[in-house]
């Protein structure tokens, strides 16, 4: 199977209610692989604010061009990485190649007749979920309100984002959301690199009465050292991964004894041939994956996973919930597990409705 063109366009997807910090979309780039078999395999990249048409522009101008003519496989991932490292072998060039190594399974998938899932190899009907939000800049009484409609859809855990201004604000925060928990559900907190050693080690110690499953995203991502530092003032797990990028940082994560879950994100890693190679070499080493974000993609790789964490269930920050998809994707968060019945491919049906980001970007 040949490819016989390449295809992406950048879509702006507004979110109902803005992040923190003032994020008020999620930009995705839709990317299309037609073959000469009369198959297209649809594939995504994920740039919430920085990057959409860059992301589109290398796969139109410069994967497209190598693409074109050549074998219709995911095993060429090396080769494009290859033919992009000029402009860099990370951030938006792996952004890039991961709407169209995702494509490129979706297509394998669909010329075998099977699912995602299946393709990559089942191990489990459902992975267990939490309830997560992107709410540091929520009042109290909003957050106490969105963990309760966790707790009322049936998770088991919940994370928060932390990393206030005053500390008093983090604990009077935590200690609300665990009352609302419970002593029995998970307590989850992300500090989205905001802390550094001396605050971190003071806001876990603050937070450590509430009975912490991991925190997340304590320091500056590339600071590996710095966590190495924290790792010695906390007895917390670390969750890290949505800002690493190779499966060499992941394995010095591993090394240095800061990585206690990891988290990566198959977008930000370049799509799921590297993500696969990630969670291979974290379950050679005993680390439970827990795949960052796009919960309908994780979704169906946590299914596949040797040692499976838990998938995030962002509220209101789904594809779906986006309005990006023209029909449901077969993925299903209930409860507090996810599962996955996709039919051919990963499922995923990009609406033709959205609006490409040419249209409205300055
Ligand atoms: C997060 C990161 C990027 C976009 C949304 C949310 C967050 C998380 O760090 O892990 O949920
Ligand atoms: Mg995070």
């Amino acid at each position: 199977m040949r490819v016989t063109g390449v295809r992406a366009c950048a879509y702006r997807l507004p979110l109902h209610r803005a992040w923190d910090g003032g994020v008020d979309r999620n930009d995705v780039v839709v990317v299309h692989v037609d073959t000469d078999a009369g198959l297209t395999g649809t594939g995504f990249s994920w740039t919430p604010l920085i990057g959409a048409r860059a992301v589109e522009a290398v796969v139109n101008d410069d994967l497209a061009a190598v693409l074109v003519g050549g074998e219709a496989h995911p095993c060429r991932w090396q080769e494009l990485r290859w033919h992009l490292r000029e402009a860099g072998t990370s951030g938006l060039t792996l952004m890039a190649l991961a709407g169209v190594d995702i494509a490129l399974w979706d297509l394998r998938a669909r010329a075998r007749g099977e699912s995602l899932v299946e393709l990559v190899g089942r191990r489990r009907a459902q992975a267990p979920t939490y309830g997560s939000g992107v709410n540091l800049d929520y009042s109290l009484p909003d957050l106490v309100e969105q963990v309760r409609g966790w707790v009322a859809a049936g998770h088991r855990a919940a994370k928060i984002k932390v990393g206030s201004v005053a500390l008093a604000r983090d604990v009077e925060r935590v200690r609300a959301v665990r009352e609302v928990l419970g002593p029995e559900r998970l307590l989850m907190v992300d500090a989205n690199q905001r802390w550094d050693v001396p605050g971190a080690a003071r806001a876990l110690a603050g937070l450590a009465p509430f009975g912490l499953h991991f925190v997340e995203e304590p320091l500056p991502a590339e600071d590996l050292v710095a966590h190495a530092r924290l790792r010695e003032r906390t007895d917390v797990p670390f969750a890290v991964g949505e800002n690493l990028r190779t499966v060499e940082e992941f394995e010095r994560a591993v090394d240095l004894g800061v990585c206690d879950i990891a988290q990566p994100n198959v977008v930000r890693v370049g799509g799921i041939t590297p993500f696969l190679g990630i969670c291979e070499v974290m379950a050679r080493r005993g680390v439970p994956v827990a795949p960052h974000l796009l919960p309908e993609l994780s979704g169906q790789l946590a299914l596949c996973l040797p040692r499976s964490g838990m998938v995030e269930d962002i509220d209101r920050a789904s594809l779906a919930a986006l309005g990006a998809l023209a029909r449901p994707s077969g993925v299903t968060f209930e409860g507090d597990v996810v599962r996955a019945d996709t039919g051919p491919g990963h499922g995923l049906v990009f609406a033709d409705t959205l609006t490409p980001v040419a249209d409205v970007a300055p």
